[in-house]
């Protein structure tokens, strides 16, 4: 099927404004469009091709994902060689650099071009009458890969050169990147299926780059910075390096905005300085600045040894890895009860800082990395980021290094650790109790959807809890007028009005009550719903797993919350105090519960009866109801059987209805459930 003449200007007027607003988003950094209608251009120009295939283009930008995984990479040889840098470690390397590039051409001082050296992996792209045909790696320097499937992906590579003065074969060299902010969501998503992510933005760089599935490179986040051209037919685009490179942009060809021309020696460690300064703000890594004669002539004089050109250097930065001892691994307990095990390390500097400590995330995240005490690790320190720990020099590791063990016990309060299964943190489960986590608990005790405590806010309860007048929620109703008065800006009115607050929250309901616990994973709609159920504190109190799991949206990771939280006898002292400062609530009939027909009903048992009262109280309790010793209002039905005393007549009293034993036997016949 041939195209009407409209579609054909239709594909090449779609082509050219898609590559337009490429060059604007990824290089320029000024879309000029919303995302969706960039989107919406590319899906027409996908259509129309899908509809006639033999219009595809190699450079047409649909083209950049969608060829078919490789088998292996092939190699390709490099028409010139693809050449690595020297490298300066101090002011005395560089300093020699510059003298040896003065004295072999004779001259007085030399202007450089300079840029911040990026970690990724360099690659040669070639593109043929503006049409990019391969791109490779550098390998030894003379064969590399072909990774042109994977280069034709990276959005900021253009696929066409524009412009129209492009030599007829050009050779571009630059550095293949990953961006800070996209490695860390690469890892992060990689660590939540399980897996170990990359140790640094080079490797993630390297390892999506090397991928024989296309689609895989195409979900990675990476990017380019061209610093120089191979092979070029026709006439070179400048008489210096700045030159050639600002040419490259023109070409829609990405260059570092930090490229720039520096005087001498001086003009470099000026540069130096200054991007050091700034490298932790570069939103990609960086491990050092490029210095290039600027002037290509002078290039040509200095040529090139072995594998590095004799007109660049590459002074490098403090190191952001280091290897040190793993001397030991403590665990922390954060404000939600999290436990996060903390390497202490041999005091080692990395980058200038000394580093004694590093976060090891999680259990899993030790055992992937295989971490033991002892090891030699390698740390890795960057930006403001606490130092981590990338993983183990096995060889090294001594016979005696021991593997850790989440402790089974909190380290600042003792109480139980639980792991819910299928998360990778795990708790303290001492909620109210845990002094790390007693400010956090106070203040979601008191918030306006929990006990609404109005005038107790933060600030407040951090000076209670610091000055110790308040360790759990239930001491807030023992705190005076006089004690609240004196603390930091609490006038007497402000004083007498919180007391007040805290004599109202005292009505509370049950849904409240529970939320104010902060039993994790106990929201306000869960609260809710288990309050509803069992109507009381008691009977949730002592509910087991199985019938937890009976209320609407509980499932077995809610329910072994709960039941963990009323195991612990620290949580049950802080629930006993706050009932005795007086909280109270309606208590309601329990409900949604077939296996429980007498749930909320209250018994009182008294006389002889033919069997023993404790047989009668079990089977009672086995379906739902409650048996206390006295009569009260409350109390659903007297059981009497012969020669009933005082009870007889309270009941009477207080008209609770009163069951003589073939009453009782009925009433339990018709509510049995077995
Ligand atoms: C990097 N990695 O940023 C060169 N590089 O020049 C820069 N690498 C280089 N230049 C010649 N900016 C060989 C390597």
């Amino acid at each position: 099927m041939t195209a009407p003449a409209e579609t054909l200007a239709r594909i090449a007027t779609l082509r050219a404004e898609i590559l337009y607003h490429n060059r604007q988003y990824y290089v320029l950094d000024e879309p000029q469009i919303p995302d969706a209608e960039y989107d919406r251009l590319l899906r027409e120009l996908q259509d129309l091709e899908r509809q006639y295939p033999e219009l595809v283009t190699l450079d047409s930008p649909t083209q950049r994902v969608g060829a078919e995984p490789l088998a292996v990479f092939s190699e390709v040889e490099h028409a010139l060689p693809m050449l690595s840098l020297d490298n300066a470690f101090d002011e005395g390397e560089l300093a020699d650099f510059d003298r040896r590039v003065r004295e072999r051409l004779r001259v007085q001082e030399v202007w450089y071009a300079a840029e911040p050296k990026l970690d990724g992996l360099a690659v040669s792209l070639r593109y043929e009458e503006g049409v990019l045909v391969r791109g490779a790696t550098r390998g030894d320097g003379r064969r590399g890969e072909d990774v042109t499937a994977g280069v034709r992906t990276i959005a900021t590579v253009p696929l066409r050169l524009i412009g129209e003065d492009y030599p007829p074969l050009l050779e571009v060299r630059g550095e293949v990147y990953m961006p800070k902010a996209g490695f860390e969501a690469l890892n992060e998503r990689a660590r939540s299926r399980g897996e170990k992510g990359f140790a640094n933005p080079r490797n993630a760089a390297a390892g999506s780059l090397r991928q024989l599935d296309p689609k895989v490179t195409a979900q990675r986040p990476l990017a380019v910075f061209c610093y120089g051209i191979g092979l070029v037919e026709g006439e070179l685009p400048g008489t210096t390096h700045d030159a050639v490179m600002r040419r490259l942009t023109d070409w829609g060809l990405p260059i570092s905005p930090e490229l720039q021309r520096v005087r001498g020696l001086e003009g470099c460690l000026r540069y130096y300085h200054a991007i050091g300064e700034r490298r932790e703000g570069f939103d990609y890594e960086i491990d050092g600045v490029v210095f290039k004669v600027d002037r290509l002539d002078q290039q040509q004089d200095l040529g090139s040894v072995a594998r590095a050109p004799r007109w660049a250097i590459a002074y490098k930065f403090p190191a952001l890895e280091e290897l040190t001892r793993l001397l030991a691994i403590d665990v922390q307990v954060g404000r939600t009860g999290a436990l996060t095990p903390v390497a202490r390390l041999e005091p080692v500097t990395v980058a200038g800082v000394t580093v004694t400590n590093a976060t090891l995330h999680n259990e899993d995240e030790i055992q992937r990395k295989d971490l033991r005490i002892g090891d030699t690790v390698i740390v890795r320190r960057a930006g403001d980021v606490i130092p981590q720990v990338l993983g183990v020099v096995m060889e090294r590791r001594p016979a005696e290094a021991a593997p850790f063990r989440m402790p089974r016990y909190c380290p600042e309060c003792g109480s139980e650790v639980v792991r819910v299964p299928g998360e990778a943190v795990s708790r303290c489960s001492a909620g109210l109790f845990c002094p790390a986590q007693r400010k956090q608990a106070i203040k979601h005790f008191a918030s306006r959807r929990a006990m609404d405590i109005e005038g107790l806010g933060d600030k407040l309860i951090e000076q209670l809890v610091d000055q110790q007048l308040v360790a759990s929620p239930a001491d807030l109703y023992w705190l005076d007028a006089a004690t609240l008065s004196g603390l930091e800006r609490m006038g007497e009115k402000s004083a007498r009005n919180l007391i007040q607050a805290l004599e109202e929250s005292k009505q509370a309901t049950l849904s409240r009550f529970l939320y104010a616990l902060g039993i994790r994973e106990v929201g306000e709609a869960t609260a809710q719903a288990l309050a509803h159920h069992f109507g009381d504190l008691e009977p949730l109190r002592a509910a087991a797993v199985e019938e937890l799991q009976q209320v609407p949206d509980v499932g077995p990771v809610v329910a072994a919350q709960v039941v963990a939280f009323f195991r612990q006898p620290h949580n049950l002292q802080v629930i006993e105090h706050l009932l005795q400062a007086g909280i109270h609530w309606e208590v309601t009939e329990r409900v949604g519960d077939e296996g429980m027909p007498l749930a909320g009903r209250t018994f009182v048992l008294t006389g002889t009866l033919s069997r023993p009262r404790g047989e009668i109280k079990q089977r009672l309790e086995s379906l739902g109801a409650k048996v206390t010793g006295s009569v009260s209002r409350k109390t659903s039905y007297l059981v009497a059987g012969a020669d009933a005393g005082s009870k007889l007549g309270d009941a009477h009293a207080l008209r609770v209805p009163v069951l003589d034993e073939a009453g009782l036997n009925e009433l339990l016949a018709g509510s049995a459930t077995d």
